[in-house]
């Protein structure tokens, strides 16, 4: 098999509009805050899907698009997952966590209570394709699943953000108890618990701060 190769779609701007185009991305991704304190005012399901479809543009090993992305809205799932995920929180925070993981949490006050899996309208749980299956149920392999199905997870979050909602990656582990709840098959692996909507009024954030470019970055 081998694509055609059609010519490339570029759009080019001025060097001065594109130093204009990066600061104005940078400020609004900026923006961006975890929020754990949702509204459960509903959103329209499109805004969903588009960001879903943006999500899918994600460069990916040999465009194997090794992701699946399930949509929760309904409230009977949400609680069902809720009560899973609590219940491996608890047992995160009450026993399998290490002191050391704990002290790093502790200033963000997190806990086992996951109130926001039943109040935000959408639980968008994505999974990482860990193989992928043919018709005949043979199994083929995906490359680069992590990375991936992560470039694209960072696309949905910034999708989001930018069309005006908020979300909080939850990660309650082990998660394989979203597979059984979910109905996805074993070649699926929960990769995280994308919560969205729009925040509570007067949601709270911690006052973080970012890393300066000359610690993030090294120009050589
Ligand atoms: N999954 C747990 C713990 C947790 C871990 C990290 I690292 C965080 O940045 C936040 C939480 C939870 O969701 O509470």
């Amino acid at each position: 098999m081998s694509y055609d190769f059609v010519p490339l779609k570029f759009t080019e701007y001025s060097q001065e509009n594109m130093i204009e185009r990066s600061r104005a991305f940078y400020q609004e991704v900026q923006k961006r805050r975890t929020v754990r304190d949702f509204s459960d005012r509903q959103v329209p399901r499109e805004i969903i899907e588009n960001c879903i479809l943006a999500a899918g543009t994600a460069p990916n090993g040999a465009n194997l698009q090794p992701w699946h992305f399930v949509v929760v809205e309904s409230s009977e799932i949400k609680q069902q997952i809720r009560i899973a995920a609590e219940k491996e929180e608890r047992e995160f925070y009450e026993k399998r966590a290490p002191d050391d993981w704990l002290s790093a949490l502790a200033p963000l006050g997190t806990d086992a209570s996951k109130p926001f899996l039943e109040i935000a309208p959408y639980l968008v749980v994505i999974f990482a394709e860990s193989y992928a299956k043919d018709e005949e149920g043979n199994k083929r392999k995906n490359y680069y699943v992590q990375e991936s199905v992560g470039i694209a997870t960072g696309i949905l979050i910034t999708a989001l953000h930018h069309a005006g909602l908020v979300s909080l990656t939850h990660t309650p582990s082990p998660m394989n108890f979203l597979n059984k709840i979910l109905n996805r098959p074993n070649n699926e692996r929960p990769y995280l618990v994308l919560v969205v909507g729009y925040p509570q009024q007067n949601a709270q954030v911690p006052n973080i701060d970012k890393k300066n470019l000359s610690t993030t970055a090294t120009f050589l």
